[in-house]
């Protein structure tokens, strides 16, 4: 997409700036570090980069816990650093994406420190305030998506607040609209420095049941597990997040991009039942989200069949949406690690990854480091920082594993990432696959990213066009992508061994553009993990 439709079938690569470049010498990566960097980025052949928090933060969360929201943590650097990673940004032709935690503060936020002060300051219902029930217990049962009850005890106000995550992380009350005001002139803050576009954390939990209506018991199946881990299962709030209430305040956010020419947000639906009900509420109408994302495929499911019942399922609830899909982030184990059996070839996986989630119909994350095909981090217990794995190992080992720093140079202290010992440590087997290595390579993971970004780039139907299933059997999955008049057919084999797939009567290859597959009178050969893309007459 151009212009005010850059958003459509873009790819986007998200920066986690504790880990991208170091470059004051405190094992912590900056802003600045990730300006030098920009140009990796943009060598990779994206449309934008996105992100995550570098505002002021005690960093309980890694910066999912903002203090304040309009300034930069000094560990990251300072405004002026920022705008001028804009600038270079805007100079390679990249898109500048930030994220916002909207949906709560931390609890060193100035507006929890007066509103915790008492039960009748100005800002007393900014957050989600209750009192004891008559019998004595919390307000209703609701639980924390890390673990223990959603309800924190306040020895001031004699009263509990919610927290949808760390208690240190209190729940604004979108039911106020001062709180929506107040945050809707945050995100002014930042349109006005230059940014393109946002995407939001946890944007289907910014509004809560005003009733505060207990949800019904876990299901047996979820509770299958013993012992702490099983708090940690996240328990759906019984409420609907596509109500009215949450409608209107994005249909407010919207209103406040479109002051702002070609500006854009992809929110994120954090783990929930009916995540593409809520994906298609929350971007149809062309009055909301331009797109979101669900963790629909970030999970350990590897397979055609759960692909193709993703895709379709979204296909059919989103008539007029748009999604963004992807395969890691900062929050799940790196894909390559997911989808890779203890016999199976994690570049394999890797150069496939990429091939089909560049085919999918929708825009497209990446994470650092997966263009270089990077496993996720063991870790020691002594290595941890995130508070999940901190809290609940090893049962859940926590979100560090996919957050380790970038290596650049194999040859470097600490593959150039950083002079200083890093603040999580780089795995001796991320060294043989660092940047310097992958650029000198065209078998590398990384050409390959390069080579299929490109495809994509070049094939409007790929960016924008439909898409359409066709049979197959076994581990293959099959499908069209028509627009721009162009008809390809993508087909992947995503089982461990070869695989033939007849070719449908109707079907003519015009021309092959990638992959490694046969083309024979009546059926494509597959190998293991092959995929095939083809133009049709
Ligand atoms: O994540 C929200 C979310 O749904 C995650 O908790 C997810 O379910 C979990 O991490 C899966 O392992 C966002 C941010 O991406 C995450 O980093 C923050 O910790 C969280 O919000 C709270 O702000």
């Amino acid at each position: 997409g151009q212009g005010a439709d850059w958003w459509r079938g873009c790819v986007i690569y998200q920066v986690y700036p504790r880990s991208f470049q170091d470059t004051t010498g405190d094992g912590s990566g900056d802003l600045r570090g990730i300006t030098t960097r920009l140009g990796h980025i943009a060598s990779l052949g994206v449309d934008a980069v996105w992100l995550s928090p570098f505002f002021k933060s005690p960093m309980a969360d890694m910066g999912y816990d903002v203090s304040d929201y309009r300034d930069v943590d000094p560990m990251f650097g300072s405004l002026e650093d920022f705008d001028a990673l804009v600038t270079e940004a805007h100079r390679l032709g990249l898109k500048v994406v930030i994220d916002q935690v909207l949906s709560h503060s931390s609890d060193k936020h100035e507006w929890f420190v007066q509103s915790r002060a008492s039960r009748d300051n100005p800002k007393a219902d900014w957050y989600v305030w209750a009192d004891t029930k008559p019998d004595g217990n919390a307000p209703n049962n609701w639980l924390s998506v890390f673990g223990g009850p959603a309800w924190e005890w306040d020895s001031t106000r004699r009263q509990y607040y919610m927290h949808n995550f760390l208690a240190s992380q209190p729940d604004l009350n979108f039911h106020n609209p001062e709180v929506q005001d107040a945050l809707l002139d945050t995100v002014r803050f930042w349109l006005e420095r230059g940014v393109d576009g946002f995407r939001l954390d946890t944007v289907n939990y910014y509004v809560h049941d005003r009733w505060l209506r207990s949800n019904p018991p876990l299901a047996s199946s979820v509770a299958g597990t013993n012992g702490e881990t099983n708090t940690y299962l996240y328990q759906e709030h019984l409420f609907d997040k596509t109500q009215p209430e949450n409608l209107a305040f994005l249909r407010r956010f919207r209103g406040l991009l479109d002051e702002y020419p070609d500006r854009a947000a992809v929110g994120e639906i954090g783990d929930e039942g009916r995540s593409l009900q809520t994906l298609a509420a929350y971007t149809s109408g062309g009055d909301k989200l331009q797109m979101c994302y669900t963790f629909d495929l970030l999970g350990p499911q590897f397979s055609a069949t759960h692909v193709r019942g993703c895709v379709e399922a979204f296909e059919q609830a989103v008539t007029d949406g748009w999604v963004c899909w992807a395969f890691s982030n900062h929050d799940v184990v790196r894909h390559v690690s997911r989808w890779t059996g203890p016999d199976g070839d994690a570049d394999a996986v890797a150069r496939f990854s990429i091939m089909l989630l560049a085919c999918l119909r929708g825009s497209i994350c990446l994470y650092q480091g997966e263009e270089l095909g990077l496993e996720e981090a063991e870790l020691a217990y002594e290595d941890l920082r995130d508070p999940v794995g901190i809290r609940f190992w090893p049962g859940v080992k926590g979100r560090d594993g996919c957050r380790t720093p970038m290596v650049w140079e194999a040859g470097a202290d600490n593959a150039g990432f950083s002079t200083a010992r890093p603040w999580l440590p780089v795995p001796a087997s991320h060294r043989a696959r660092a940047t310097d290595v992958q650029n000198g390579s065209e078998q590398s993971v990384l050409s390959a990213y390069r080579s299929t970004l490109a495809l994509r780039r070049r094939h409007p139907a790929l960016v924008s066009g439909s898409i359409r299933f066709l049979d197959a059997e076994g581990d293959v999955l099959a499908f069209i992508r028509e627009g721009g008049g162009q008809r390809l057919l993508c087909v992947f084999n995503f089982a461990g061994e070869p695989a033939n797939w007849p070719l449908p009567p109707d079907i003519g290859v015009a021309a092959v553009l990638a992959g490694a597959a046969v083309v024979e009178a009546e059926a494509l050969s597959l190998p293991a993990l092959g995929c095939f893309l083809g133009r049709l007459d």
